[in-house]
């Protein structure tokens, strides 16, 4: 693998030098270790690991930060998608942004707590009997997964613990080589304000229009490919407003970030279909018209673990 340009190098130096220190940095590197070597020391039978990322990273006006600037995503993708690669028999490291949505509770009503639980009488709370199987299976499906350490859950909200988390990811897997995957839908910011030229305090409003200069994010995926881990299957995602420049946008994607394949998608239409753009062809995945419970992610994942099957054969020869 080539490696990247030294000016390349040095932007993403400088960003992590300059980026507030990752809370509970320890923490989630112990969690991350355990994890992996759960999944990758197993007795005959290894588990494949992939790192899911979902949701939108946010970018901060003012260290104390009250006001910030947003990248859209519900989380639903990410969400959906690692409940297909549990299914699949992966350990999945969810990297998501702190309240969207989760896998196991996609069928839940938006406030499932205030909306699915009843009390009959004052010592007796009990799931109201419209909800009951949803949140049955949402519980069993979620705990089942935690307790056979097939769920690692770990969140972030802004773009630098969103970088600082996923270095330390693609370090940790870097041993587990190509049973490893990282699947990048999470929508990451591509401008930014540089912590030091970040006010420390509220903005303050009154004076006038406000001017604010935003720096461009430096593209990690380069250096993950090229150094953090170079021999784990890697699939970015690409999404567009403008359905005439979303394939030539996902092909220069794929040719300058030399990941195994780009997910294309539509902000309109995601949820219906999506173009797997790859060095060897341009898949479009449908969710199935004809069933209603039918999400896009089944046939996604299912050919996305294809893919990461046929890899990991390839490496081995
Ligand atoms: O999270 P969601 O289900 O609402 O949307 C998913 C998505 C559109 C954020 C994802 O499929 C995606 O394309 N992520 C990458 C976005 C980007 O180009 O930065």
């Amino acid at each position: 693998m080539s490696s990247i340009s030294g000016l390349v190098e040095d932007e993403i130096s400088s960003f992590f030098e300059t980026s507030p220190p990752l809370k509970k940095k320890e923490e989630i590197v112990a969690k991350l270790n355990q994890f992996i070597e759960l999944n990758s020391s197993r007795q005959g039978e290894k588990r494949r690991i992939v790192c899911v990322t979902s949701g939108g990273t946010t970018v901060p006006l003012e260290q104390r930060c009250v006001r910030y600037i947003d990248n859209f995503s519900s989380g639903n993708r990410g969400a959906a998608s690692t409940e297909n690669f549990v299914k699949a028999g992966y350990a999945v490291i969810f990297l998501y942004r702190r309240g969207t949505c989760q896998p196991f509770c996609r069928s839940l009503p938006d406030d499932p707590f205030l909306e699915c639980f009843e009390f009959p009488d004052a010592k007796t709370i009990r799931v109201h009997e419209s909800h009951s199987e949803a949140v049955k299976m949402a519980v069993m499906d979620q705990q089942a997964a935690v307790e056979e350490g097939r769920l690692l859950k770990l969140p972030f909200s802004t773009i630098y613990e969103y970088l600082q988390m996923l270095r330390l990811m693609a370090t940790a897997l870097k041993d587990v080589g190509s049973c490893s995957m990282f699947y990048l839908a999470a929508a990451v910011s591509d401008f930014y304000v540089p912590w030091n030229s970040m006010t420390e305090h509220k903005i303050e409003s009154g004076s006038g229009p406000l001017d604010i200069r935003l720096a461009q994010v430096p593209k990690m995926l380069s250096i993950l490919r090229s150094n953090w881990a170079p021999k784990a299957f890697c699939i970015s995602f690409k999404l567009e407003t403008d359905s005439k420049i979303l394939i030539e946008k996902a092909t220069k994607a794929l040719q300058k970030y030399k990941v195994h394949a780009v997910v294309a998608n539509e902000l309109s239409t995601r949820k219906e279909e999506v173009v797997v753009v790859s060095s060897s062809s341009n898949v479009v995945v449908r969710r199935d018209p004809g069933k209603p419970e039918s999400i896009v992610e089944d046939n996604l994942i299912r050919l996305i673990v294809d893919r990461h099957s046929t890899y990991i054969k390839e490496s081995h020869t």
